[in-house]
This record gives C-alpha cells, sequence and structure tokens, in this order.
C-alpha cells in the first residue's frame, strides 16, 4: 500500500533548471567554453561538480580539483542571484495544491533532491513546511541514479521503500527510484515516459489518490 511520495525539486515542483543554465552559461562564456540550452539538458538532476566536469568534458578541457571547486563556488553565486528572486507563483502549476492534498490524504512526504540549495527554493516559494522530510545534496554522498536520497527519505519518514512513489522528471532520477526499489511518477519530461511507472504532463488537476492506485496497479 503506498504510504509516501518522495518529490525531486528542479523541473518537478519549480522550474530552477533555467537559474542553472544562466549561472553555467555565465560562467562558460567567462572561461570561453562552449555550452548551450541543448548541453542543459544532461545537467538535470546532476550535482554540481558533476555539471560543470560535463561542460568541461563536452569542450575537451581538463582542469585541477581546485580550479574546478573554485569555479563551481562563482557558478553557485551567480545562481543564488536568480534564487534570491524567486517568488511563490513559481511554483510549478497544480504542484502546491497536490502536495497539500496528498497531505490531507494521509501520506507522508519528502523531498529528495540533488540541490544543495533545496532549503533555501523551498522557504522562497513558502512550501517548506510541506515536507515531512527534506533530503538534500548537503545530505547525500551519491548521486542519482544512485537511490541514496530517496532511501534516506523513505527511512526518515519511517516507510517502506516499496511503499513509497519517486515523482522525478530526469531519467537518473527514474533509475535512482527504481534503484531504491520504489515506483515512479515521471512529471513534465515526455523524455523519461518509457522509462516510469506512470507519467503526468504536470499536476494540474491530479489526484494523488488516482496516483497511488495507478502505480500499485489497481
Ligand atoms: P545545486 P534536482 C538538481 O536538482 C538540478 O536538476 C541540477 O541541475 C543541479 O546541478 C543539482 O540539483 C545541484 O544543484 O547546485 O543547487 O546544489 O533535480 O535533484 O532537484
Ligand atoms: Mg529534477
Amino acid at each position: 500500500m503506498i504510504k509516501a511520495f518522495i518529490f525531486d525539486l528542479d523541473g518537478v515542483i519549480v522550474d530552477t533548471a533555467k537559474y542553472h543554465y544562466l549561472a553555467w552559461k555565465k560562467i562558460s562564456d567567462e572561461l570561453d567554453l562552449n555550452f548551450d540550452v541543448h548541453d542543459n539538458e544532461l545537467l538535470k538532476g546532476v550535482s554540481r561538480r558533476r555539471s560543470f566536469e560535463i561542460i568541461l568534458e563536452l569542450n575537451n578541457i581538463k582542469m585541477s580539483d581546485e580550479k574546478i571547486n573554485e569555479f563551481c563556488t562563482i557558478k553557485n553565486n551567480y545562481y543564488l542571484e536568480y534564487i534570491d528572486k524567486l517568488k511563490p507563483e513559481e511554483v510549478l502549476p497544480g504542484a502546491r495544491e497536490f502536495l497539500i492534498d496528498s497531505r490531507k490524504q494521509g501520506l507522508k512526504i519528502a523531498l529528495g533532491s540533488a540541490s544543495k540549495n533545496s532549503r533555501k527554493i523551498l522557504d522562497k516559494l513558502q512550501i517548506t513546511d510541506l515536507f515531512d522530510v527534506i533530503i538534500d545534496g548537503t545530505k547525500v554522498s551519491n548521486a542519482k541514479p544512485d537511490p541514496e536520497v530517496f532511501l534516506k527519505g523513505a527511512e526518515e519518514l519511517n516507510v517502506d521503500p516499496k511503499d513509497c512513489v519517486v515523482f522525478e522528471d530526469s531519467a537518473a532520477g527514474i533509475s535512482a527510484a527504481h534503484n531504491g526499489g520504489m515506483k515512479s511518477v515521471g512529471v513534465g519530461n515526455v523524455a523519461v515516459k518509457g522509462l516510469c511507472y506512470y507519467f503526468v504532463d504536470s499536476f494540474v488537476n491530479v489526484n494523488p489518490k488516482i496516483i497511488a492506485k495507478k502505480v500499485a496497479g489497481e
């Protein structure tokens, strides 16, 4: 029986990918590296450091660990300039209502995100109190598709992984859910439609009870 929902952040609750892109683009331009919106797709769901390594690999550039850390810090400062201006209205359509309805129906709620800025983003969106548990990039050492972020969420919620549903927009995130023995619901990104148990275009008019039944095969 489904007892908990675990939500990815970027691409599921809010579109922060556009701000990650603008920040990576700024640093790429400064370093004279090629980087476009198409390349940005490769960074979704991926950690900050791995994101920069991918940009370097695309440009055939090698860099010391020290320099990589330095540029990741600069990128994050650029990114935070956008996050500081984030408005509650930027919660993706239907997501706030879906979180509220899920709780009303007795489901436990966790966040499972790679972002080290998750708490700040939830606070800006004014939805922090809709989550029982928050697992983010500051609490895990293995990136998706490793299931660590979702397994920690299930553990802190005190729910068996098989009774959890993960909502994700990235292929790595869907794999992470399956690797942790959880059901997956793809959100928004048609590229994951063939990978997940069930798919929704958005949370608009989506009923948590129906989702729980669909993934349970009822
Ligand atoms: P930060 P998610 C991920 O969030 C983003 O999709 C990814 O593009 C980003 O690099 C990663 O968070 C780390 O973010 O730099 O804020 O720690 O999809 O796992 O919610
Ligand atoms: Mg995501």
